[in-house]
């Protein structure tokens, strides 16, 4: 064991990426005379942007609108270089956030918790870190992130592998891709947004020998189109920031782009095309969320808009095998979170660059020397990149051992006598607004699950005022027990899954439904992010507020009595 004195906050925050950094600025301002730590797994801040240091990382939102309100200062002073900025520079700027407001001497690095347990006689969250020291707070909120938790192929072999061998979000440190990747034969597994970015930027490096993509499922995947912003653009768009956030307050993800209201059967042929080719030519998410509104409800007009997408692919790569092999043929175009690509189809006229699409040739075993497939095929490699996602949305919550009010583990599954008790069984979270569990009093989360997942600082700013709201009210009446009542998290529940009808999006595997078939207990679909929009999401909160935070119990101090 480490320390045996226990270490004792108001707030602890665990996690110091976005959410965290922004929970502890806004906490910290409001409460100065409270006790607020974050601790952080990682050695700085970041989060995601720390972690995920892979070659062509960057932001699929505009690098505008990615950025804290609460320091119009810095908004008004910083130059993003390009429209949609790499993770170098997103991390630098999270970096001067921290630098800035002096956060970093409230953030207690490399540390990782283990286990939470809620002890009720004196009402707090006792926690153990890795190393075995105690901290105790009254209130935790949760900034783990929903894709902070990264997934190994469940592929057997995959300790033989005698080359380097790494995940994405654990890249090498110190790493040169010119110089680490020279004259080597490099695997990818797993084409997701992630995946798309690693093999277009480490197919442009020269000096790479070979590239060798192993794709389960194709993604749809459209042109990013990041540009360079100079300085005298920069000072332009300084001048609209009030617009462009408020674009973002109104807009379903809080990024910078609208449904075009009309439905897709509704027009002419030339006016489909005509706005499919628009947003086609448009940066960003346009091509994603700046189409028909019927596109990701209506099967038909779901079919027109993928057949315009499959076309665009299809004239970009050389080897019509190729292009129909990275065609997505199970699920329709934007269904599952579109990557937005700078020359990833082009990547596939290389002569060294190879798909391997194991929908025809499945894996056997990774190997000593590489990847064979069913068909006998050995590929022969020096280093395997495995873009193979995350543990989303609950993943985070399973690296720590939870002790909930009752004894209760936070997760386990339906097929172990004890994970049978879990309040989130098979990974089917029940949340109140998103924020609260019950059972788990006092803990709050920042991007949990039942939270609408968009453009990240935006949505991160509103729950993070929530938060804050609440545990103002907490301060201000002397409750230092809050907790949701059932019938509050089973309406919100059910309004979470009523809300998923009809969004083509949730008949299709990928993690914003949960599945992650690398991960037992994870293979069924669950609803475990709101798809309603992030506007009637902000509006539910602020009705819950205004009746007096209508759903949850408070405890006084000193008093066991609820009020
Ligand atoms: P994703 O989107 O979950 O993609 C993971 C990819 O890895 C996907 O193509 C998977 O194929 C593939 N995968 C996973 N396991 C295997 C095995 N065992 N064999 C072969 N291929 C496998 O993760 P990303 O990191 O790309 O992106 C996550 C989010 O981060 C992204 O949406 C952005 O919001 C940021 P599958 O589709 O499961 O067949």
């Amino acid at each position: 064991m480490g320390s045996t004195q226990i270490e004792k906050y108001d707030v602890l925050i665990i996690g110091a990426g976005l959410s965290g950094v922004c929970s502890l600025y806004h906490m910290r301002k409001r409460f100065p005379s409270w006790r607020i730590r974050v601790l952080e797994a990682a050695e700085s801040v970041g989060g995601t942007w720390n972690w995920n240091r892979y070659p062509g990382a960057r932001v699929d939102s505009e690098s505008l609108s990615y950025a804290f309100s609460f320091d119009k200062d810095l908004m008004n002073e910083w130059h993003w270089k390009e429209s949609f900025a790499p993770q170098s520079e997103i991390l630098r700027y999270i970096e001067r956030i921290a630098d800035k407001h002096d956060l970093n001497k409230d953030i207690q690095f490399k540390t990782k918790i283990q286990s939470a347990r809620w002890q009720d006689h004196n009402r707090t969250w006792l926690f153990t870190d890795e190393a075995g020291t105690q901290y105790q707070s009254t209130f935790l909120v949760s900034c783990m992130g929903f894709l902070s938790t990264p997934t190994l192929p469940a592929i057997p072999g995959i300790d033989s592998f005698k080359g380097e061998a790494f995940h994405t979000s654990r890249w090498p440190k110190n790493f040169d891709l010119s110089r680490d990747f020279a004259n080597k034969r490099i695997g990818v597994v797993g084409t997701g947004a992630t995946g798309i970015q690693t093999v277009t930027a480490v197919s442009k490096e020269p000096s790479v020998k070979s590239v060798t993509v192993f794709q389960r499922t194709p993604n749809w995947s459209a042109p990013l189109r990041n540009e360079d912003i100079t300085l005298e653009q920069m000072a332009e768009h300084q001048k609209n920031y009030d617009d462009i956030f408020q674009l973002c307050h109104e807009t379903p993800g809080c990024f910078m782009h609208q449904a075009d209201p009309r439905k897709s059967l509704e027009v002419s042929e030339e006016e489909r095309l005509a706005l499919w080719e628009e947003v086609y030519a448009k940066p960003g998410f346009a091509k994603w969320l700046g189409v028909f509104s019927d596109t990701y409800t209506n099967r038909e007009a779901n079919k027109l808009y993928s057949d315009f997408m499959a076309d665009k692919i299809r004239a970009r790569i050389n080897d019509p095998e190729v292009a129909d092999s990275l065609i997505p043929k199970t699920h329709g175009f934007g269904t599952r979170r579109v990557p937005l690509e700078s020359g990833y189809f082009e990547s596939y006229n290389r002569p060294n660059v190879h798909l391997v699409d194991l929908q025809k040739t499945p894996v056997e075993k990774i190997t000593e020397t590489g990847i064979t497939t069913t068909n006998g095929t050995h590929h022969e490699l020096d280093i395997l990149i495995y873009a193979t996602g995350f543990n989303a949305i609950t993943g985070a919550f399973s690296s720590i051992e939870w002790h909930a009010k009752d004894g209760r583990p936070l997760l386990g599954s339906s097929d172990s006598p004890q994970g049978k008790q879990a309040i989130w069984l098979d990974h089917r979270p029940e949340t109140y607004l998103g924020l609260t569990v019950c059972s788990m009093p006092n803990m709050f989360m920042v991007l949990g699950p039942h939270q609408p997942f968009g453009n990240a600082p935006r949505t991160i700013e509103h729950a993070v005022a929530v938060v804050t709201d609440l545990l103002q009210y907490c301060k201000d009446k002397g409750y230092e027990y809050v907790e949701p009542t059932p019938e509050a998290v089973d309406k919100w529940t059910e309004h979470v899954v009523e809300c998923s009808k009809g969004h083509l999006s949730n008949e299709v595997d990928s993690w914003m439904t949960g599945v992650n078939k690398n991960i037992k207990g994870k293979t069924v679909r669950s609803v475990a992010r709101y798809s309603g929009s992030a506007v009637e999401y902000r509006r539910k909160c602020a009705e819950c507020k205004a009746a007096g935070w209508e759903g949850l119990e408070f405890l006084s101090s000193h008093s066991g009595s609820e009020e």
